[in-house]
């Protein structure tokens, strides 16, 4: 059940699909109160009590215990401490043995979701805005209060097949050369490769829609010979238009009056890594249409997939701070300095950036109205994201691009996917990747991924190796570095061999991970869950924090630790422990529910899968094209004959219907019989 509650005069988000009157009865489960136009929900929080979701944000699986802010941050070097991250998602699910309940606020503005921070048994929310519409929803189960969740929000995005390929990508590429020697050396050494991504080196002067001729004389045939290697460029666009006529973006936004205005109606500048821009005012549907024009000679030129950063949107630098913080100095030069002085100059220097002030500076116009930015500041990375998506629907309607974004807002989920911003090479960030999935996944975010070896920071080669066996499973499976460190390639290692296996393993099971993801989307289900969803009675398993659940029967279980030779796992029903090393090379282990220790090498991960539920390993390939989907070797813990539906389409529908795209797989009893492994039925398949 969804109900729905307006308060004030909400603004449309387009996070919500479907319409619904509104309730006039008192929003139940919480007390409610208002002071000036904040909002605030309050409701007391049993000792078992569970809160998911809220999507990209520090911390646990289990939201409880710390306060976050929905406030959309470019925050380099975020850490456990860090309230607002690229995105706000703005749904919680309360669950415990007396409540299973959801709440979302579709609400643009900056939220607190102080959850038992500051009293340890108490949720409280509070909207600033106070204009917004809030969803409560009521079901029996996660499984359903997320199907729900969904139904209200609309279906994930699906990105084309290609995309769940293995991505490589570091700022810095700087020409045409340096990619095709990055995209061979990953040939030469068998490292399976789909796409490389081109960050912003790519661009001329770093203006969006433009390339260095010299260093990328010919995008279109680049482009073209990289597809005859199965292999996809996937270009950067950042949100702001660099202001400087002559330079065509700049001069059509100009002329159409598509930017964000200030007060006196002037573009609202600030610097980015242009230099000075504008900021598109995605809200506005001309303003989408024009934007998103604006990627059509790319994809005229081929290209199929794309990633927006800087969405937030992130701000360098205004004229108006550089010019406060200047004063502050000039007042202090050749004075006494004290110590406040002295933090204070340092405070305005450092406040240049992403200040809260030149967010209050600039006004959108939603439906013809003016609207202040930080009223509706969480909306821009979505709004972006939309236009790139409507774009693509007009450039091809019967196409499925690739595009992930750094910013986004729920409602964003139907047109991209998310990268996870800028982790760090800490195994601490290992762990956060792994336990922000579930709950992106439950706020419809189904295709996601970290950069895998962290972003900022050098990496080590075991690190690399543990990420990329999380990045196994993950949708977007992309290694990406920053300017500056280590580089992090595959094959700059010495235990290369290791990790390519480890690729590997990800291309023979991709046409399986590929078909779990469908299902889930097409289904409104959850690809990555908390293990809560599924034994909800199983007290262990609902506090599990570093093992989720995946696709229909699968669990996984990756080593989070530095030096580590093993985990610990903990099994809610009785198992099969498939411990991959490469794709020929796995341990089948059939282990029973309880507590086990799990000895993992380097080179090994394991999967975990429920009794009955097959797992399907095709021979791979060094792209997802040349992948063959047809034979298969089967495996699963059962004693009876057991049947697999595999998704399987042309990879590029952007409307499947999930019943026309169903084979059955059956595992024969015999299978099961004369397997090497006791009650492990092994077969091989052809479908
Ligand atoms: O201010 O384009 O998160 O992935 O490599 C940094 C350069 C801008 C931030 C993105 C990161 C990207 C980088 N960008």
């Amino acid at each position: 059940m969804i109900r729905k509650y307006t308060f004030g005069t909400p603004i449309p988000t387009d996070a919500v699909v479907l319409s619904l009157p509104a309730e006039t009865d008192p929003v139940p489960f919480f007390t409610l109160s208002q002071s000036g136009k904040q909002m605030t929900l309050t409701r007391k929080l049993s000792p078992e009590d569970c809160l998911f979701g809220l999507g990209e944000s520090v911390r646990g699986i289990n939201k409880r215990g710390f306060l976050y802010r929905s406030w959309n941050s470019d925050v380099f070097n975020h850490t456990e401490s860090t309230e607002s991250l690229y995105s706000s998602h703005n749904f919680l699910v309360f669950f415990g043995p007396e409540s299973c309940f959801g709440i979302y606020l579709d609400d643009p503005g900056r939220i607190t979701w102080d959850l038992g921070y500051t009293q340890t048994d108490t949720a409280v929310i509070t909207s600033e805005n106070g204009d917004l519409d809030l969803y409560v929803l009521e079901e029996d189960s996660l499984t359903e209060l997320a199907r729900a969740f969904r139904r209200l929000t609309g279906r994930s995005y699906l990105p084309p097949r290609w995309a769940f390929g293995y991505i490589q990508s570091r700022w810095g590429y700087a020409s045409e050369q340096e990619v095709r020697t990055v995209a061979g050396e990953h040939r030469k050494h068998g490292i399976p490769l789909d796409g490389v991504c081109l960050d912003i080196d790519y661009m001329d002067n770093f203006k969006n829609f433009t390339w260095r001729k010299d260093a990328f004389p010919d995008l279109n045939r680049f482009s073209a010979d990289m597809k005859k290697e199965h292999i996809r460029l996937i270009p950067i666009i950042d949100a702001g238009i660099k202001e400087e006529p002559g330079y065509a973006p700049y001069d059509s936004g100009k002329a159409g009056g598509f930017f964000c205005k200030k007060e006196d109606g002037t573009d609202f500048t600030a610097a980015v890594w242009p230099g000075v821009c504008c900021f598109p005012d995605f809200m506005r549907e001309d303003a989408r249409r024009w934007f998103g024009s604006l990627y059509t000679p790319l994809l005229e030129a081929g290209v199929e997939g794309f990633w927006n950063d800087m969405n937030e949107p992130a701000l360098f630098y205004t004229e108006e701070r550089v010019q406060e913080a200047f004063r502050r100095a000039e007042e202090l030069c050749g004075g006494n300095v004290d110590y406040e002085a002295m933090w204070g100059l340092k405070n305005a220097f450092n406040g240049i950036e992403n200040n809260p002030e030149d967010y209050r500076s600039f006004f959108h116009s939603a439906d013809g109205q003016p609207v202040r930015h930080d009223k509706v500041h969480n909306l821009y990375g979505a709004s972006m994201t939309r236009a790139t998506a409507e774009a693509f629907r007009r450039f091809d309607p019967d196409k499925r691009f690739l595009l992930f974004s750094r910013s986004s807002f729920i409602g964003a989920h139907r047109n991209g996917g998310i990268w996870q911003g800028d982790n760090f090479s800490w195994w601490s960030h290992l762990k956060m990747a792994l336990q922000m999935l579930p709950n992106l996944n439950l706020c419809g975010f189904l295709f996601s991924g970290c950069d895998l070896g962290g972003f900022g920071c050098n990496v080590t080669e075991d690190l690399l190796a543990r990420f990329l066996q999380l990045g196994v499973f993950m949708p977007l499976m992309r290694n990406h570095s920053a300017l500056h460190t280590r580089e992090q390639e595959i094959y700059r290692f010495s235990s290369l061999d290791i990790m390519r296996d480890t690729v590997r393993v990800r291309y023979a099971l991709l046409p399986f991970l590929y078909s779990e993801f469908m299902k889930a989307a097409l289904t409104n289900g959850m690809y990555f869950r908390p293990l809560a969803f599924d034994y909800p009675e199983d007290r262990r398993a609902v506090h599990t924090e570093d093992q989720i659940m995946l696709g229909e029967g699968c669990m996984i279980a990756p080593v989070l630790e530095q030096n580590a030779v093993g985990r610990h796992v903990y099994l809610p029903e009785d198992m099969l422990m498939i411990r991959f090393r490469s794709p020929e090379d796995y341990d089948l282990i059939p282990l029973d529910r309880g507590d086990h220790w799990i000895d993992l090498s380097l080179r090994e991960f394991p999967l975990f899968v429920k009794k009955d539920h097959p797992v399907l390993l095709c021979p791979g390939g060094e792209s997802t094209e040349l992948l063959d989907d047809h034979i298969f070797t089967a495996v699963c813990r059962t004693d009876r004959e057991v049947t697999y539906d595999l998704y399987r389409d042309d990879g590029s529908d952007p409307d499947p219907v999930l019943s026309q795209h169903l084979t059955k797989a059956v595992l024969p009893a015999d299978a099961a019989c004369s397997s090497a492994v006791p009650g492990v039925a092994i077969s091989s398949l052809v479908l």
